[in-house]
């Protein structure tokens, strides 16, 4: 089946929701819950009732875009990602998936194709870990790995809970009816960009995602004595930054001696306090961003981290903390996707590429409850999660036509 994808449409729409950001362009910022996320996700649902579908939210503002097949009783199949972006990112990261899947049921509906099972588009909240520290919380509630306990337990900087924030963003559904049970969908697909360079690199429009890896996150906090800058000597400081630097000196360590190059590990945010020229720093705080596409080295590396934590700590005579907010194993995708997402390109001579998702997204949270898939697409020299984050709208258009097909093909099973 030809589908005709509106390149100019789709990009068009890229463009409007890449305004609803905090940061001037060609950064995006556009933080959970915050107006800039409520304009996007109402801006979104605009076009989805524009093209004569059925809107439903749930409690944490996940959004539920349903195109009604001829067998509406039959689990549906799903697609889906997430417009939410980090400090100062680009504008592609999460939006390809969900104004891509919706250009891809607009053009199976042009196509005349009539779906057997229903076909859902999901707008997933809080992909990303800026405002509660853990990543995937919609699709992580939906899927049930975290429940509501572990949703009070996450606070945001101005120390509210997931259900304040959601609530005073107009969200007040029961949060129990935000668990999916196994089975609800068909299978997932989730459309996004590559955020690595092997696409662009060995010129192939279509990478299918057999793996995504295995993501874990610390929080470390550092105690110390602090004092005057002039008149503490050497021997009886206890700097809190210097610990912190030898720490995060020792973590990048762990991730190069692992053996493996599947190994990383980031110090994402490092906060010293009271940051005065003339006092030396009495407390640190810094996160851990820890993955590998192996769940032994993945834990190995976290055991490794906090061993060094307590020894330089020790070492130094500071009190030290580690609070371990994720730590989540791979998920692995499902053969029927790769398979249809194999003929899917064929279909239109494209060439394929399996690989391995670095980066996690909320299929590996729907992995839990569903076969689940990826389909990615080239970005410019791999870059995401930075304001020159770039794919071009014949990599985007080839992309959705794909996932039309394989949306397609699989809602006949
Ligand atoms: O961090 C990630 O892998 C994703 O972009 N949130
Ligand atoms: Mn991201
Ligand atoms: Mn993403």
């Amino acid at each position: 089946m030809n589908l005709d994808i509106n390149q100019a449409r789709l990009s068009a729409e890229l463009a409007k929701l890449a305004t609803f950001s905090e940061a001037p362009a060609p950064a995006v910022t556009r933080i959970l819950y915050t107006k800039q996320d409520l304009e996007a996700r109402a801006y979104f649902k605009g076009l989805c009732l524009e093209a004569g579908l059925e809107l439903r939210e749930d409690a944490l503002g996940n959004t539920f875009v349903r195109w009604t097949g001829s067998d509406p009783d039959l689990p549906a199949v799903a697609t889906g990602s997430h417009i939410d972006a980090i400090p100062h990112a680009g504008m592609y990261d999460g939006t390809v998936g969900v104004l891509g899947g919706l250009e891809a049921i607009r053009a199976l509906k042009l196509a005349g194709f009539k779906p057997k099972r229903s076909i859902e588009l999901i707008l997933f909240t809080a992909e990303e870990p800026t405002r509660f520290g853990v990543g995937c919380l919609g699709s992580r509630v939906m899927s049930g790995v975290l429940d509501t306990n572990g949703l009070a337990k996450l606070k945001d900087s101005e120390g509210k809970t997931p259900d304040e924030a959601r609530q005073e963003a107009g969200f007040s559904d029961n949060l129990a009816d935000v668990r999916l049970t196994e089975g609800f969908y068909y299978a997932f697909v989730e459309l996004h960009i590559e955020q690595m360079p092997q696409l662009e690199q060995k010129n192939i429009p279509i990478g299918m995602v057999t793996a995504i890896a295995a993501p874990a996150t610390l929080h470390i906090a550092l105690e110390g004595a602090g004092g005057h800058a002039g008149a503490v000597l050497m021997p009886e400081r206890k700097d809190a930054l210097v610990c912190g630097a030898e720490i995060a000196q020792t973590i990048e360590s762990v991730a190069l001696t692992t053996g493996s190059i599947d190994s990383v590990a980031t110090v994402g945010i490092f906060d010293i306090h009271p940051r005065a020229v003339n006092s030396i720093p009495s407390k640190v705080f810094m996160t851990v961003d820890v993955r590998d596409t192996d769940l032994g080295r993945r834990d190995s590396m976290v055991e490794a981290i906090k061993d060094a934590v307590w020894t330089i700590s020790a070492e130094r005579k500071l009190k030290a903390t580690v609070e371990t907010l994720n730590a989540d194993p791979p998920a692995s995708c499902a053969r029927e996707i790769t398979e249809a997402t194999e003929l899917a390109s064929r279909e239109f001579g494209l060439r394929t590429l399996p690989m391995v998702s670095r980066a996690y997204h909320d299929a590996l949270f729907m992995a839990r409850i569903c076969p689940t898939g990826m389909i990615f697409i080239p970005c410019k020299d791999g870059v995401s999660h930075r304001p020159d984050e770039y794919s071009k709208p014949e990599d985007i258009e080839r992309g959705v036509k794909v996932l039309g097909s394989v949306l397609a093909r699989l809602s006949q099973a």
